[in-house]
């Protein structure tokens, strides 16, 4: 945005050379801070008449520290958002679904909350969420790591952690243990991770956690 200046600092301005120099140009691609991954963000708004996949827009990519910034501060609160809308954010290529390449194989560290915790809790742990996600947190297991949803539901609000493969125990472990964490979960609470193709053919019983930290 254009602020206006005041007439003494345009002087002042005007002894400084009129264009800058070269390597103050060369600069300028590093002012903003990569993040490792590039990543996309997806909205879903839930319209009975189409089939799932159809509702699913994608909204934009970003691979900066400060493009994050500018579409979240840009975007709606999921706790404003409309029961049946979701939020995901996946790695730029893996689309948010079961039936992705790198997510068939996997599952997800799901955090369900109660109706009561939409005000207090959902937008602060969807921004954890995010932070974990683009900031890379779980150290070398970060790369078993696919997106995050947030699901916003009138039956209870749900945010996960998707990760590409069920059977690698010791990145789904530490995942999870660190994600707990920085959620701030009290250590007696219990998450639990399951399975994608489980919860595709999920029976009336719900779905089996694989693993619960
Ligand atoms: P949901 O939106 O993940 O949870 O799945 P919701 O609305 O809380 O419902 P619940 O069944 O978990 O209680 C709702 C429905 O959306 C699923 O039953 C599927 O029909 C569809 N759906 C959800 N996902 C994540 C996918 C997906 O990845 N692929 C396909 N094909 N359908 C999906």
């Amino acid at each position: 945005m254009a602020v206006a200046q005041p007439v003494h600092m345009k002087i002042q301005d005007s002894k400084k050379p009129k264009s800058p120099r070269k390597e103050q140009l060369s600069l300028q691609p590093h002012l903003k801070h990569p993040l490792q991954n590039r990543w996309t963000l997806w909205f879903f708004k839930n319209d009975k008449s189409k089939p799932w996949q159809a509702n699913l827009r994608l909204v934009t990519k970003f691979d900066t520290v400060e493009d994050f910034w500018a579409l979240y501060n840009h975007i709606q609160l999921a706790s404003r958002l409309m029961s049946g809308c979701d939020y995901s954010l996946f790695k730029d290529g893996i689309e948010p679904m079961w039936e992705d390449s790198r997510n068939k194989l996997g599952g997800r560290w799901l955090i369900a909350l109660s109706k009561q915790q939409r005000m207090l809790e959902l937008d602060k742990f969807w921004l954890e969420t995010l932070l974990c996600l683009i900031g890379e947190a779980f150290d070398e297991y970060s790369k078993d790591v696919c997106g995050g949803v947030i699901n916003v539901r009138a039956k209870g609000d749900k945010i996960a952690i998707w990760t590409s493969d069920t059977e690698n125990q010791e990145a789904v472990l530490h995942i999870g243990k660190t994600y707990k964490e920085r959620l701030g979960l009290p250590v007696n609470a219990v998450i639990g991770y399951q399975a994608h193709g489980d919860t595709a053919t999920k029976s009336a019983f719900g779905v089996k956690s694989k693993f619960i930290v």
